[in-house]
């Protein structure tokens, strides 16, 4: 906190110079998003795949070896589009500034371009110019029902020379062009977010043709040649080694033939998104090269999220047409996404490396001057905004819209680029359904899907295999105590903003991975993720064509036996889950767990009646709200005497509460100790039980 205050007052006092005078020294800022693109698929971060145009700016510039995102489009986009983690600025940024809207008022020209995925339309907030489409996904050759140009409809000639990398380029050049034709020396601020390679899987056939064949190698040799290849380059160490591959990918030797034809084959249009994207990015820099204006520009390239593991169509043909065509409607798998994310454990969503960690390209030729260089000092998306605000000598407003700004919790990347060590960030905070993770200094306290805790030293274990749990329970009280305070404040902020409190929420084993079938990343978040095929209308693509009995699709990680529930342990109070029975652990500050009871349909009065076993002391209470704007502990709220003598009892509550419950706490104690209970359930007026925990 003590270095955003630095940064905040440091840009409010900033002396304000006169326009033309700041003029001169302000760059020009390009910042380059990829849609899903995983860790090690650049040439540069140990790819095979041909990224000549990236890897010379990598060349030139400087690479980030631990980046971090937020795990899945809208999250990221929000919180790179704000310099607020996403839980603060809401979903789509419901507060604050856009980058747009801060650069304009540096007295940038701005654009936006590609995949928006956030509130409203760019043109409306803060931007010149939009050429993109505003929702999650598109076709690549047949575009959106949400591509705008600016804020008309935009439908692309039925010509076969539309490809959505293509024309975000395309769009990009114009915009930069006559902007400077238009005036010269004002500088541009372009936010360029393609949707490549995000699925379906869908490129032109030159670009596929020199891929197809090449990954019959398999997915294991890849990932071992791709590891090889970052320990040459710098970017892994040997001593992080490569994470085993999943059982639940097949060993690439297993596969039959047929199966390695179709797999080499979605790989090779894999290849070629991601190829296509460089070329698309090399056209645009040397547009920028073309007006003199490359040595004072700044590009950063990354990803918005890890490797996705989807198939998002279903594999129920090992279909090879529709991939070579351009109609496929499929990802590249589990066993792909996983060789992309090498050396790293888990995919997308998750906030293990392999989720939220991203290639990062830094490029400033006039500031950089460490060519090719390599760092390791860690840093955030959020670190973005701070970093344009800073370079672009704009100020951050203590108001905006009549609101009180949030101060920036991001530090600015200026320091790293001169070479110079930054000021770490004392913490980093993820969470994403119920994906949490903390950073502090080297040590990370991760969980995926609600499983229990795992701890990792970052500096010794970048690859997250060598848990510490056990070792170091005092560093997991810790990072457990400060990730959970975290968690309530930006909960209150999101409340205050007018948002729900959006995250871990109830999803069953359907929702959570889905193996071969439907699931297109990009649902809103504020619901929880159903089958949705047929419902993408945007996707515009057909199924793959049905054909008998194939083998079954390599499935991602298997989801826990128990299901997850959204129950949570409040400040200084840990949570675990025993036997069915939840077992809280008090250090006597704020004892109690809050339970998401949205889910429920029935009307008071309620009941609720548990067996509990303590050797804590005080009086139990429970709080209520039948709505999503009180915040917990307002609402109803009722005591009630415990005995503490280590013994079960049963304790039957009534709620004389005659709204729909929404959300609800339970204080079993005021002391510290540790409370077991048992049997919890919430039933309604007729003894019927509506709901129970764990
Ligand atoms: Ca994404």
């Amino acid at each position: 906190m003590k270095h955003t205050l630095t940064l905040f007052a440091a840009l409010l006092l900033a002396p304000i110079a006169g326009l033309a005078a700041v003029q001169a020294s302000k760059p020009n800022i390009l910042i380059i998003l990829a849609d899903d693109m995983g860790y090690s698929d650049l040439g540069c971060y140990g790819g095979e795949i041909a990224t000549p145009n990236l890897d010379r700016l990598a060349a030139g510039g400087l690479r980030f070896t631990s980046f971090y995102n937020s795990a899945k489009c809208e999250p990221t986009r929000a919180s790179l589009m704000s310099g607020q983690y996403w839980q603060d600025c809401g979903l789509g940024v419901k507060r604050g500034l856009t980058m747009g809207q801060a650069m304009k008022s540096a007295g940038y020209d701005t654009f936006a371009l590609g995949k928006w995925h956030l509130d409203g339309n760019p043109v409306e907030r803060g931007f010149d110019h939009y050429f993109g489409h505003l929702g999650g996904g598109s076709d690549y050759f047949k575009g959106s029902r949400t591509h705008r140009l600016d804020d008309k409809p935009f439908v692309p000639a039925n010509d076969g020379k539309f490809y959505t990398t293509d024309a975000n380029a395309d769009y990009a050049i114009k915009f930069i062009g006559e902007a400077h034709a238009q005036h010269p020396g004002r500088p541009f601020f372009t936010y360029l977010a393609f949707n490549a390679p995000h699925a379906s899987l869908q490129a032109w056939p030159e670009d596929i043709a020199k891929y197809r064949g090449k990954y019959r190698i398999g997915w294991d040799k890849l990932r071992e040649q791709r590891y090889q290849k970052q320990i040459e380059l710098g970017i892994t160490k040997k001593e992080w080694a490569l994470s085993p591959r999943p059982e639940t990918i097949p060993a690439w030797d297993s596969l039959t033939d047929a199966e390695k034809d179709f797999e080499d084959a979605r790989m090779a249009v894999y290849a070629a998104q991601v190829d296509r994207m460089d070329q698309a990015i090399g056209r645009v820099l040397a547009k920028i090269k073309e007006l003199g204006e490359q040595e004072n520009t700044l590009v950063i390239f990354l990803s918005d999220n890890g490797a996705s593991p989807y198939d998002h169509g279903k594999v129920t043909a090992r279909n090879i047409e529709p991939l070579l065509d351009g109609t496929s409607n499929l990802g590249y798998g589990v066993g792909w996404a996983n060789a992309s994310a090498t050396p790293f454990r888990h995919y997308k969503r998750n906030m293990f490396n392999g989720g939220s960690s991203t290639a990062c390209i830094a490029s400033w030729p006039a500031v950089v001057k460490q060519r090719g260089g390599i760092t390791d000092q860690r840093a955030h998306i959020i670190d973005l905004m701070a970093t344009i605000v800073d370079v672009g000598g704009g100020k951050w407003p203590a108001e905006f819209a009549g609101e009180k700004n949030l101060p920036l919790p991001s530090k600015s990347l200026r320091p790293i680029l001169l070479g110079e060590q930054r000021t770490p960030h004392e913490t980093l905070y993820f969470q994403l359904f119920d994906n949490r993770a903390v950073i502090e200094g080297d040590m990370k306290l991760v969980s995926d899907w609600g499983r229990p805790w795992e701890l990792f030293n970052l500096a010794a274990d970048r690859t997250e295999l060598h848990d510490l749990t056990k070792a170091q329970p005092e560093k997991v009280a810790r990072l457990e105590k400060l990730w959970n305070t975290w968690s309530d404040q930006t909960n209150t902020r999101l409340r205050s903003a007018g948002g729900e409190p959006i995250y871990r929420y109830q999803m069953d084993e359907q929702e959570k991975f889905v193996g071969g079938g439907s699931d297109s990343g990009d649902e809103e978040m504020q619901k929880p993720e159903r089958k949705t095929k047929g419902k993408k209308a945007d996707k515009q693509t057909p199924e793959a064509a049905p054909t008998p009995a194939p083998a079954p699709s390599p499935v991602p990680a298997p989801a826990p036996t128990a299901k997850v529930k959204p129950i949570r342990a409040r400040v200084d109070t840990t949570l675990a889950i025993e036997k069915e029975q939840l077992v809280l652990t008090s250090t006597g500050d704020k004892p109690g767990l809050t339970f998401d009871a949205s889910d429920i349909k029935t009307a008071g009065p309620y009941t609720l009646a548990f067996r509990i076993q303590s050797n804590a002391s005080g009086d139990g209470a429970i709080y209520w709200t039948t709505d999503a704007k009180t915040s917990l502990p307002k609402g109803g709220h009722q005591t009630f005497k415990v005995t503490h003598d280590g013994q079960w009892h049963d304790i039957t509550l009534n709620l004389a509460e005659l709204k729909i419950l929404h959300a609800l706490r339970l204080d079993p104690c005021a002391g510290k100790g540790v409370v077991r209970l048992d049997s919890l359930q919430l039933k309604d007026a007729t003894g019927k039980t509506l709901k129970q925990w764990p």
